[in-house]
């Protein structure tokens, strides 16, 4: 049974949920809310579209998923401003790419192999990458990227600019040794990062309460004296609120913080995973609050969207999803000799 909303608890350490209220800087509540929306179903799209091109085998190797989880990475990045802060990410990657501003179609590129994809076609769908972005990855060994994105924080503090660094981890990476290390220097070094775990229940097949002494991961940062909170991760305001106090925080007082956004995906861990693991009632739980329907229905409440101009947004990503699929189909494979290209020797 998962958390469910019912579940998400009280922060342990410093940082409570926030009113869920926010604008663009300059732009007006309509505007920031239905871009969230935009993102959200561009994302979607985007991996519907990718789901169903790994089906006729265009796509191939690993494709992990991320419909379910939208309001995470598209919530936590609107609180940045790319200009000086840096996003990295694990294996699941798709939606912190999209929600970072990534061309879809180099994106589908990559997933496809070809030459014009974001990383040349040597990556695939785990190593999104953006250097211009700031969008640093992508990850497949997990809680690796954990002590780079602290580095990054160093980079930031040594070099004394104004960034702040997100990391996105699962609830898999959590007992890994590196992510216990890079908080413990993150606060020895007062480094602005926030951590945010993304916690969809499982870490592959395996329910996360199985492996972990503690549950309330918002406890996590506590040995290291880093202020942690807990939030429903399937509401995009909720999530922005929370990471835009972190985000703040970090910029401000070079203060490191932990998050757990509790969330679920829709999908098993990758392609050849049909989840028999859980029941068709948790997952039914789940999308009963389905991030876009949740934004969704606020909007139409407040009056700030209606079905028709849903629909819009809907089918231009879509436009979108197709666009980056046409585009991938037509760019070339890599050429032999770029095996030796990138590499270290
Ligand atoms: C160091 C390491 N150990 C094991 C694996 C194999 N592995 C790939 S994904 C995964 C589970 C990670 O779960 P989580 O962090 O919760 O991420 P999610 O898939 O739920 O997004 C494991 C054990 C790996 N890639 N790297
Ligand atoms: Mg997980």
């Amino acid at each position: 049974m998962g958390k469910g909303k019912a579940g998400v608890t009280s922060a342990a350490g410093t940082a409570p949920e926030k009113k869920t209220t926010s604008k663009t800087p300059g732009g007006s509540e309509k505007a920031f809310r239905t871009e969230l929306l935009r993102q959200m179903l561009l994302i979607r799209r985007f991996e519907e579209k990718s789901a169903q091109m790994y089906g006729l085998r265009k796509i191939g190797g690993f494709c992990h998923l991320y419909i379910g989880q939208e309001a995470v990475a598209v919530g936590a990045v609107a609180a940045l401003d790319l200009k000086d802060d840096y996003v990295l990410t694990a294996y699941r990657d798709h939606g912190h790419a999209l929600a970072c501003g990534m061309d879809p179609k180099a994106m589908m590129a990559e997933l496809y192999g070809r030459q014009a994809g974001c990383s040349r076609g040597k990556g695939g769908s785990m190593h999104m990458f953006d250097v211009d972005k700031h969008m640093l990855g992508g990850n497949g060994i997990v809680g690796a990227h954990i002590p780079v994105a602290t580095g990054v924080a160093l980079k930031i503090k040594y070099k004394k600019e104004n960034g702040v660094v997100l990391c996105f981890f699962g609830d898999g990476a959590i007992h890994q040794g590196s992510f216990h290390e890079s908080l413990n220097l993150a606060k020895i070094w007062n480094l602005p990062i926030v951590y945010i775990c993304e916690n969809n229940q499982y870490g592959m097949g395996t329910d996360f309460r199985r492996v972990s002494s503690v549950t309330d991961f918002s406890k996590m940062g506590l040995s290291y004296d880093i202020p942690g909170s807990q939030m429903d991760g399937m509401d995009v305001l909720k999530v922005h609120a929370a990471v835009k106090e972190a985000a703040d925080r970090a910029r401000k007082e070079h203060q490191p913080s932990f998050i757990e956004a509790v969330t679920y995906r829709y999908k098993g861990h990758s392609m050849s995973d049909p989840a028999t693991y859980r029941t068709k009632e948790e997952l039914g739980e789940y999308k009963s609050q389905d991030p876009i329907l949740i934004l969704k229905a606020q909007m139409l409440k407040s009056k700030q969207l209606n079905n028709e101009e849903f629909d819009k947004i809907d089918a231009g990503c879509k436009r979108i999803g197709n666009e980056a699929v046409q585009f991938a189909e037509d760019s070339p494979q890599p050429a032999i000799e770029m095996l030796y290209e990138d590499v270290v020797v």
